[in-house]
């Protein structure tokens, strides 16, 4: 009754000074830290007690769904007419179509290819930031750019703190000055460290992580896209553990046409036998836990992100690595074995271009390649480097020059040895690619009996050319084939295989294409019986020529036609008639 009796004669007075203590806290509260704290919030939820942020930058990817023109959405472009001599000058410096990239924006937009479950996913809302390192020789102008600016369009701004391009000693003109100023102007996170002279990519990504003064290196090729939200994929295992190292999915950026189209769904990378890299099939843990980072033996080696402090704990890369590979299986040995782990994060996809051929001549006199990947076998792979100099006895030609340094970053790291690494790692590799090569179903010359002077002739082509030849039966290297165990026929020793891309055409062109173990479009079998080098799985199409125009090709399969008979110079029998029988994945 009193309070009530109180309040109704003092209403206005108690109001006034109710008012003016609000206003007091209002007024004396640290505002901005109220609003830093608010805005944090917003948008970050708790998952499983970790807290947790959608990354999206919905107005820029709304921006790009609007974006027209030559290339947008990724899509495959051609070059305006009368601009062909332009093209060819530009194709020859840089292995792809230069020309066409300089029609299609800087920022161009592309379609979100990406899982599905990509677009809801959370990620830490506390991430390490990061620095871009592109190494890049000769780089053409638009492609370079691209590079810079995709990534920096499509990460979230607060964690990626520069963009550092190495210039490994770089000739075209407009990579100096005019870089240095276009990026001040354009693109302040980005700058350019030069080096003195030709070191190589290997070397050049060392002096970019030295100038780096993010948690995170990433690095990257120097004619790559980055697409929606590439960044915290591959950040949060690092955030998690810095001993991780993480790489996006690679997809391909047409040479000729610069579409945007997936590499794959996701495949462990992983090596032969000759140090190509190769992959290996997914886990059905992988596919089950898809689009979460899986484990990945081997990273394909230019696009990946690791902690500073791990890289450098690892002695980042041997500097003894010169030019040009190697260190992708040299990094990727040292992080597992020094007690780190690889992920393939599938939310993050990057494209590059894969170029059509090596445009720059060879920057030394010497094997640099066969001393790399010696260096690396050398320190890392203990008695498994056997295996590479089985096939490749003459790297053991080569001096590995001083490994000292590399040795102690073993020893300092306590790192495992590869035995390790291959039976827990990379334990389904020898499955793939054995240790020891299986023995060939038929090698040596394949001789016309239509004309018994002409052999098969390869002519030394190359991926993506047209096998069509035959020439004088000779010994010499193009003269020589073989059918594998793997079932596919290609030039002796070559990573190129017989390739029949159109069975319908009548007389069907014998294309060389990467071998991709036989099975499609590459298998082959040799019918000792009937002379007759089948090829595909009904075997109803053979192998054929005109011995006067010198030509082969695949027709349907006649056992009557003399143009359709072949000699092989060795033919295994046994297992010739155990074909069918035979695995070609030994
Ligand atoms: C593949 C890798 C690359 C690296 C290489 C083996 C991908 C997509 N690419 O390269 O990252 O692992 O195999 O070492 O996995 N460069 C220099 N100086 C040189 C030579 C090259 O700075 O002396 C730059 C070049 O401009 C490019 C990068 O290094 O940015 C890789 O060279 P590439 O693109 O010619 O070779 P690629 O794609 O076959
Ligand atoms: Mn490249």
């Amino acid at each position: 009754m009193r309070l009530r009796r109180v309040w109704v004669r003092h209403r206005e007075k108690l109001l006034v000074a109710a008012l003016l203590v609000l206003t007091g806290i209002i007024m004396t509260s640290p505002k901005p830290l109220a609003r830093l704290v608010r805005q944090e919030e917003e948008g970050v939820v708790l998952v499983d007690g970790l807290r947790k942020k959608n990354y999206h930058d919905y107005n820029y990817m709304k921006l790009e769904t609007q974006q027209r023109g030559l290339g947008e959405q990724g899509a495959g472009a051609t070059l305006p007419t009368g601009l062909e001599k332009e093209k060819d000058e530009f194709y020859k410096v840089n292995g792809f179509n230069a020309r066409l990239s300089d029609e299609i924006a800087l920022n161009r937009s592309l379609k979100d290819i990406r899982h599905p479950k990509c677009q809801k996913y959370l990620y830490l809302a506390e991430l390490p930031t990061a620095a871009v390192v592109v190494p890049f020789h000769n780089e053409h102008w638009s492609t370079l750019l691209r590079t810079a600016f995709s990534a920096y369009n499509r990460a979230p701004k607060h964690l990626l703190k520069e963009i550092i391009l190495v210039d490994d000693a770089s000739t075209k003109d407009f990579l100096g000055i005019k870089l240095d100023n276009f990026l001040r102007e354009n693109l302040p996170i980005a700058r350019v460290v030069r080096l003195p002279s030709r070191w190589g990519l290997i070397r050049a990504r060392l002096e970019g992580a030295k100038h780096a003064k993010a948690d995170v290196l990433i690095f990257l090729d120097s004619h790559t896209e980055c697409t929606t939200n590439w960044l915290p994929p591959l950040l949060e295992p690092i955030a998690q553990n810095y001993k991780a190292a993480v790489c996006p999915f690679i997809d391909v950026i047409d040479f000729e046409t610069f579409e945007y189209r997936a590499q794959d769904e996701g495949r462990r990378g992983s090596f032969d036998w000759e140090f190509y890299y190769k992959r290996l099939p997914l886990l059905a843990e992988d596919e089950a836990n898809m689009p979460m980072p899986f484990k990945s033996p081997v990273m394909a080696g230019g696009l990946f992100a690791i902690s500073s402090k791990f890289f450098w704990e690892l002695g980042g890369y041997d500097p003894g690595l010169d030019i040009w590979g190697g260190e992708q299986y040299e990094l990727s040995f040292k992080v597992w074995q020094c007690h780190g782990v690889m992920y393939d994060a599938p939310c993050s996809r990057i494209g590059h271009i894969y170029r059509k051929f090596a445009p720059f001549p060879n920057p030394r006199k010497d094997n640099f390649i066969a001393r790399n990947y010696r260096r690396v076998a050398e320190v890392w792979m203990d008695d498994y480097k056997k295996y590479l100099y089985m096939r490749q006895p003459g790297w053991l030609q080569t001096d590995t020059g001083d490994i000292s340094e590399q040795l102690a970053v073993r020893e300092r790291n306590k790192c495992k040895p590869f035995q390790w690494f291959m039976e827990n790692v990379a334990f389904d590799l020898a499955k793939h690619y054995p240790l020891i090569e299986p023995p060939d179903y038929c090698n040596g010359t394949i001789q016309s009996l239509a004309d018994p002077k002409l052999c098969i002739d390869s002519k030394m082509k190359g991926q993506f050319e047209r096998l069509d030849s035959l020439g004088e039966c000779s010994a010499s290297s193009q003269f020589q084939f073989q059918l594998t165990a793997y079932k596919d026929l290609r030039p002796l020793k070559s990573h190129n295989c017989w390739d029949v891309p159109d069975l319908q055409a009548k007389h069907a062109p014998v294309l060389l294409f990467g071998c991709h173990k036989g099975l499609g479009n590459q298998m082959w079998k040799y019918d000792m019986e009937n002379y007759l080098i089948r090829f595909g799985h009904d075997g109803t199409h053979c192998l054929d020529s005109s011995t006067l125009n010198r030509e082969i090709f695949v027709s349907r399969c006649d056992m009557t036609s003399q143009t359709q008979k072949w000699k092989w110079s060795f033919f295994n029998e046994e297992r010739l008639r155990n074909y069918d029988n035979l695995d070609p994945r030994p």
